[in-house]
């Protein structure tokens, strides 16, 4: 994708942000608008437009994408309550950065999910 995509700019280092974990393939960062005490979007370096595009293209790179969600989590203190991991996907999801990212929500009780 390149220069039209936001999180591909970060991860070419164009854009600034507060990384907080980094792989060959995946890279974490703190979200620029927190909804939770933390609040961290962990994406594949490549592109992928969201998760179900990148499920069925590369199977393997969407479970590395959810194992360093899940040290993400352990890194933040989150395993003992617990966190949320969600991916908004497509237009009635709520997606508005077409580069597929997980969120990672905790550090407070998130209550039920609304919609
Ligand atoms: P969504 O799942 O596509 O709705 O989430 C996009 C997230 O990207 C949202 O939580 C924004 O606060 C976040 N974000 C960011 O971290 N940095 C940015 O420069 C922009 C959006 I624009």
């Amino acid at each position: 994708m390149g220069s039209d995509c936001l999180f591909c700019r970060i991860v070419a280092g164009e854009i600034p942000a507060t990384i907080v974990r980094e792989t060959d393939t995946t890279l974490a960062f703190r979200d620029i608008d927190p909804k939770a005490p933390v609040h961290v979007l962990v994406v594949p370096k490549e592109h992928y437009a969201d998760v179900a595009s990148l499920a069925q293209g590369d199977p393997a790179l969407a479970g590395e994408l959810l194992a360093a969600a899940a040290t993400v989590a352990e890194d933040e203190g989150l395993l003992g309550d617990g966190f949320r991991l969600m991916f908004n996907t497509g237009a009635y999801g709520g997606q508005e950065v077409f580069h597929v990212h997980a969120h990672v929500l905790g550090g407070a009780p998130l209550g039920p999910m609304v919609c």
